[in-house]
């Protein structure tokens, strides 16, 4: 994949250089950064970042990662979409025609209108797509769109935090349960269980906040599968645990805390509901408590140590030493990652951390860490985007199950995690994917997703909106090009954490034939007669100064205006943390005055809902370990014995960057195997392998190495799919191995949960 010769061609540049600051364009990366991005004669010549004088801990500078730094290579890549198009051969065959914007328009709208009037709003689906964040930009405009056209079916939860968002409800009645990040700096040990923000962001300046309290001397261990980036940078110790298994070790070290008497009796009394059987609800008197569970009272099973290293390969002696080491501390920050709730089961790993957080104190508590999402109070991202307006169909699926909707949509009911309608009379007729690669690359077992959407009498009509003729967008009737966001007027604040608000002035002009997505929707409306309800009378650049003078009336006053972003250049506006919040702190002051929003008002260890769920095994009322569906020790492995997981890779947002040269020079899309299981199957490093299972075949290099364990490999997620004449996946998307099948209580992805082997290619060809 080429990119425009701009190292060329800035030999003879002759403009003057003008820098602007501005936002990245961060996608869905999990940060929000400053960048300072030098262009000359239409075209950058290179991009820094923030150079706001200090390195302060209330105030840190927000440095931009690889990606933000590459983005020249993307916004001038010969492969932009420049017109519309429109499909000519069969879908996905790849054969397009360019069109003109009224003739493309005129599609949109014709069939909008059309599925309206024959199988209703709830046939029309704007998926998941988080390729923009920009407040006027990406899907957000679309959904507007619809919705002053009747509404369209919705979806809830996400890709990215199914399991966690719900669960941690379940625990705290509320998923804002986090400290500001400052705090992190008064705890005395931390671990980072299945965290790795050093490669995946998560937040910017995590990473830097952990440095920071390391220095002022908290231990810092990180657990998962593989040494990560983080286990070596930012961490005393790497544990290593078997993926899919964390609340049996979870469970084990309640066990010695129990057994011991160490954990915090005063805090489990006073704040908790379900622990022992004096704290069961009155109408669930007989029913197993959480120390039950663990000590085995009931499934004559203790949960001890030595149970959990069977299960998890963590050396019982780790386990006792880690969960002394953490109920001891003064205070411990247990910090959850997403990626080991993107799994089977996703919801009980979620509420087990909870519950250790609530046993050692930590809730409520400056240093402590009430585990679960942790949102923040107060602080974080504002949401203040476009207005989208209330959906009048009001019905809504989990984010996960369209290609369920699309394949059986009258089929699905409540138990599918259909709302707000008791059926879906047809299903979905359209899908207009808007900044979103979920449809294809980013949705699970490709294979079967593509026997779903190729079928016309089912998804009758399908648009794409992209920067690129994405794996998803291969397969669309019509391709839509959305301009980037240096190309219209944005702003951004926090992903998940973050006091700032990042202003995003237009650098460069609409190239090509491309249009902002917000163009594009009014376009649309124009087509539909709604144009002035859906625009206001404003264009982006009217809505972003309009939304940050709201900003201003609201929440800050400081704020600055559009103009005085536009004239000063200063890009960012941040909120110094001088004082961190710390959550639950008046709950734990006086939980009588200031009850939790549960039903009992407390910490819910014992959860009625999943209770009357009736689904024991799989929906426990406590959080219980359980073997997942595809595991090492099913019967699945005798055929597939190695657990595959797709993580978050540092060159890549997902699949975007994944056609930026740089990117995939510095870090190519392999196969991470351990040397025990490469010379099971007679590997050298680098050497091309089939990574197969029943749902398909990824064909990589495999790059042998001991920082992962035995039994797992890693194929990081978000490289596109790439089918050669046998249908094998020479491009490396993990997703040609992943299952449909979604967790059973927040009906969220486990794209996570899977087996496959590996052979060396050519052995059976
Ligand atoms: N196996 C596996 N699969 C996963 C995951 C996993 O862990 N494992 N993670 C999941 C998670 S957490 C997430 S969030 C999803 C992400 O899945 P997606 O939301 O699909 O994210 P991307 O793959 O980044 O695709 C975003 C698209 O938006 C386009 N884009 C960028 N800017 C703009 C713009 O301004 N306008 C328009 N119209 N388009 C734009 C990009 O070119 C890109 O094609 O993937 C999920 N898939
Ligand atoms: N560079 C980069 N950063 C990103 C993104 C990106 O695409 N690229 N995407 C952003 C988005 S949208 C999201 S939602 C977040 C996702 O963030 P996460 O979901 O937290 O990221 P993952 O890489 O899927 O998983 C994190 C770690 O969990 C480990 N892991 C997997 N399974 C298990 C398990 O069963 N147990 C344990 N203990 N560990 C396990 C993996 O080895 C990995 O190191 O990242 C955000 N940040
Ligand atoms: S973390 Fe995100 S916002 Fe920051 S530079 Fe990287 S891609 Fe851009
Ligand atoms: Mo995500």
């Amino acid at each position: 994949m080429a990119i425009r010769p701009t190292l060329e061609i800035s030999n003879t540049y002759t403009g003057e250089e003008k820098m602007i600051r501005t936002g990245c364009p961060s996608h869905n990366c999990g940060g929000r950064c400053l960048l300072r991005v030098h262009v000359r004669d239409g075209l950058i010549t290179r991009i820094e970042t923030d150079d706001r004088p200090g390195d302060t801990v209330a105030d840190p500078q927000l440095r931009a990662c690889i990606r933000g730094r590459s983005y020249r290579h993307r916004q001038h890549h010969e492969d932009r979409l420049k017109y519309p198009l429109k499909r000519v051969g069969e879908r996905g065959s790849g054969k397009f025609e360019r069109i003109s914007w009224d003739e493309a328009t005129d599609l949109v709208a014709a069939n909008i209108k059309r599925i309206k009037e024959r199988y209703g709003n709830t046939s029309i689906f704007i998926p998941y797509g988080t390729g923009s964040y920009n407040q006027t930009g990406g899907r957000w405009s679309a959904e507007r769109l619809m919705n002053l056209y009747g509404g369209s079916l919705e979806y809830y939860n996400s890709y990215s935090w199914a399991c966690i968002s719900r669960a941690t409800a379940t625990v705290y009645g509320t998923d804002v349960c986090g400290n500001q990040r400052q705090d992190w700096l008064n705890s005395k040990y931390i671990i980072m269980w299945g965290w790795n923000p050093s490669e995946m962001r998560d937040g910017t300046n995590s990473e830097y906040f952990l440095k920071e309290a390391r220095k002022k001397g908290a231990k810092v261990i990180c657990i998962d599968p593989r040494m990560t980036m983080s286990a070596v940078s930012l961490a005393d110790e790497w544990i290593a645990i078997r993926p899919g298994t964390d609340v049996a070790m979870m469970s084990a070290m309640a066990y010695v805390m129990i057994s011991e008497g160490l954990y915090d009796r005063e805090f489990v009394d006073r704040y908790c509901m379900g622990f022992d059987k004096s704290q069961m609800p009155q109408a669930y008197q007989n029913e197993e408590s959480y120390r039950d569970y663990i000590l085995g009272t009931r499934d004559k099973q203790p949960k001890t140590p030595e149970w959990a290293e069977n299960i998890t390969t963590v050396p019982k002696q780790d386990i006792i030493r880690i969960a002394r080491e953490y109920v001891t501390a003064e205070s411990a920050v247990l910090y959850q990652g997403y990626g080991m709730q993107r799994r089977a089961y996703g919801e009980q790993v979620v509420r087990a951390g909870c519950v250790l957080a609530a046993i050692t104190g930590n809730v409520g508590k400056s240093g402590g860490w009430a585990s679960g999402i942790a949102l923040q109070a107060g602080g974080g991202p504002l949401w203040n985007v476009l207005p989208v307006l209330e959906n009048p169909t009001g019905a809504k699926i989990p984010s996960f199950l369209w290609s369920e909707a699309v394949l059986r949509g009258p089929e699905l009911t409540k138990k599918e995690g259909l709302v707000g309608v008791d059926s879906l009379p047809h299903g979905i007729k359209m899908i207009w994917a808007v900044a979103s690669n979920a449809i294809v690359n980013q949705h699970a077992n490709i294979n079967r997703t593509i026997e779903i959407i190729k079928d016309t009498s089912r998804l009758e009509f399908f648009a794409v909106q992209d920067n690129f003729m994405t794996v998803t967008a291969q397969f669309a009737d019509l391709v839509l090009p959305a301009c980037t966001q240096f190309e219209t007027w944005g702003m951004e604040d926090g992903w998940k954490y973050g006091e700032e608000l990042i202003f995003q002035p237009k650098i460069f002009d609409t190239p090509w034939e491309t249009k902002s997505d917000y163009a594009i929707c009014a376009a649309v409306a124009e087509k539909l007669g709604i144009r002035e309800e859906f625009s206001e009378g404003r264009d982006e650049k009217q809505w972003i100064s309009a939304l940050l003078d709201e900003y201003r009336e609201h929440r800050f006053p400081n704020l600055p205006s559009m103009q005085e972003f536009e004239e000063s250049n200063i890009g960012v506006y941040s909120r110094p943390v001088d004082e961190p919040k710390v959550a639950f702190k008046k709950f734990r002051k006086n939980p009588d005055e200031n009850p939790l929003p549960t039903a009992s008002g407390k910490i819910e260890i014992f959860c009625e809902e999943m209770f009357n769920r009736n689904l024991p095994d799989e929906v426990p009322a406590i959080p219980k370990y359980i073997q997942e569906w595809e595991s090492p020790f099913g019967k699945e492995s005798e055929q597939y014995p190695l657990q595959v997981i797709g993580t978050h890779f540092m060159p890549r947002v997902h699949s975007t960057f994944a056609n930026v040269d740089w990117n995939r020079e510095a870090f190519p899309q392999r196969v991470f195997i351990n040397p025990l299981d490469a010379q099971a199957r007679g590997l050298k490093n680098g050497q091309k392998v089939k990574i197969f299972n029943d749902r398909g075949t990824v064909i990589l290099p495999c790059r042998i190495t001991r920082r992962i364990l035995p039994g797992v490999i890693n194929i990081p997620q978000g490289a596109w799919w790439n089918p050669d004449k046998d249908g094998n996946d020479i491009g490396g998307s993990v997703n040609t191995l992943t299952s449909e099948r979604w967790s059973p209580f927040a009906f969220g992805n486990t794209q996570h949960t899977i087996m496959a082997e590996v052979e060396p290619l050519g052995r059976h060809q």
